[in-house]
Formats: C-alpha cells, structure tokens, sequence
C-alpha cells in the first residue's frame, strides 16, 4: 500500500518545461553578412548613368522619431567616410513632434583629409510624419521634394505646403534635385497602425510610383524588442518576438536595421 502511493506521487511529477526558446534554430530569412567591403567599393565607384546626375538622392521619409536623422548619421559611419553636418538627432524623451524641421542634403565625404570627394549617393532628411492633419510634415511637400521642386534649408509649414511664389520653391528642378530613391522608415517598436497615417504613407507611395521613383522600406528599433537582437544584430532574423510582431502588419516583409548612436547594421 505504501509503496503503491509512492509510485503514484512520482508519476504526477513533472519536470518543469524549459522557458521558450526567443530565437528559431533557423533564419525566417536568409541574410549574406558577409562581402561588406566589397559592396562599399563599389558604392565608391558607382556612377549614375542618368544624363545630369551627379549623385543618387535618397529620400527617408516616415513617422516622426522612426529614427530617419540616425540612419542618415549612420551611413556615415557604415560608409567611413565624414559627413560636415550631422543630422540633427532628437535624443531627450520629449514627445513634441518632428525634430527635424527643415529640408537638408547630406553629403558624405569619401576618406579623410583633404579630399574633397564625395560618395555618389546624398541622403535628404525631412521632418517626420504625425497622422493628425494639421501636424507634421505634410504629403504635397514630400510629393514636391520628390519633384525636385523643394530647396535645401526650406523649414516645412505644417500648416500649408509650398507654394510656388516661396524662394524656397525650386520651379526648374536638375535631374540632381530630383529624388532617385524612396526610403520610408518605421519603428519595428511602434509600428503605425492608424488609418490617417497609412493614408499619408499610401499617398505618397502612389506619387512616388506614378513618379517612377523606387521604393523601399525598412524597420528600426528592432533591438528594442528583441535582447537577442540588442546583443548581436545577426541574430534579426532568427528572433520570435520580431517575427511575432511583424506578421501580418505593415511590417511584414520589409527589411531591419538598427541604427542608434552613429553605429548602422544594415544588409
Ligand atoms: N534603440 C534604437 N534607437 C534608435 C534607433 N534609431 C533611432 N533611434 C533613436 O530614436 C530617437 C529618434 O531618432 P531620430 O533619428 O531623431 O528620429 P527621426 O525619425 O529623425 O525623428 P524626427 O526628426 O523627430 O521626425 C533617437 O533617440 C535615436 O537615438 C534604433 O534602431 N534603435
Ligand atoms: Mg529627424
């Protein structure tokens, strides 16, 4: 009788699961780490064939603290070479809309010294996106800075889009003010789910299509929602919680980075 309720205390006794896992044995997506260096030579070397174009213009558009400054300072950083400006980068807390405020190009000098070259490639920064209609840079801007038709320094008017009369209104944009590429940038952290923001974004995703501009879309903050991220960048693509977050949202097939404190992993 005894040894008979022995038994069955043992039976009942379960060892404790191991916690889940946060990362997959495999990649959800595979991901070349390697050939950096011959990538950035040939980023040096790279000539637009366009008639009149000097450089690529890239465009980072998206909500207001996705981290559109940090990836521009970054680039500096993954491209080793020196920028004259940094992007102005909202680091306090504060939520109080855009930090950047004005229309800037950002060059990227090629090596250091007294070399005056430059990459072929130059980064435009723009005042962030809020779905509240009267905040926040507004789409006929980011549609007339696509045109070419927005000069450097303008400071965006939430209130009303440029107008043709301003001096900040280009009327006869070079194919080198024009934008090449599109870049929309979202925090993989707070992705923007309200419709009044999916129809900005929408609406220039449009103009920049009917434009003939190519587009692409990237996630930030990923290593705020993944320690395993935070640890090692690699591991991006192998993490369950990102996974989890961008399946079947706006986020969904885009590609991540994380760019924070002028450090850029990007592929
Ligand atoms: N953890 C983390 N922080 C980031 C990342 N990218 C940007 N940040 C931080 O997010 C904050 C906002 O970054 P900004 O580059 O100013 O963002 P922005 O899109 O230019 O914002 P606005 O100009 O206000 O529209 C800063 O404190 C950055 O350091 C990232 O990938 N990971
Ligand atoms: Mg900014």
């Amino acid at each position: 009788m005894g040894n008979s309720q022995t038994k069955e205390v043992i039976k009942y006794v379960e060892a404790p699961k191991p916690p889940p896992t946060p990362m997959f044995d495999k990649p959800w997506r595979t991901i070349d780490w390697g050939h950096n260096s011959g990538l950035l030579e040939e980023l040096k070397e790279y000539k637009p064939e366009a008639e009149g174009v000097e450089h690529l213009r890239v465009l980072v558009y998206g909500p207001v603290g996705a981290g559109k400054s940090s990836l521009i300072n970054s680039m500096n950083t993954a491209l080793i070479g020196r920028m004259a400006i940094p992007a102005g980068v909202n680091n306090t807390q504060a939520d109080e809309g855009s930090f950047t405020l004005q229309y800037k190009t950002h060059r990227i000098r090629k090596g250091r010294g007294s070399s005056r070259s430059y990459f072929p490639i130059v980064f435009n920064d723009i005042m962030g996106l809020e779905s509240d209609q009267s905040v926040g840079v507004r789409t006929e801007d980011i549609k007339l800075a696509m045109m070419g038709h927005v000069k450097e320094g303008y400071k965006f008017n939430q209130l009303s889009p440029l107008s043709p009369s301003d001096k900040y209104y280009n009327p006869n944009p070079r194919p080198d003010d024009k934008v090449h590429v599109l870049v929309l940038l979202l925090s993989t952290n707070c992705p923007e789910t309200n419709s009044p923001m999916i129809q900005k974004m929408k609406e220039i995703r449009q103009a920049a299509r009917d434009l003939g501009i190519p587009q692409i879309a990237v996630g930030t903050h990923i290593d705020e929602i993944c320690d395993q991220i935070e640890k090692d960048v690699k591991n991006v693509y192998m993490s369950k919680s990102l996974k989890k977050k961008s399946t079947g949202t706006i986020l969904s097939g885009i590609r991540y980075i994380r760019c924070r404190i002028g450090v850029l992993s990007i592929r």
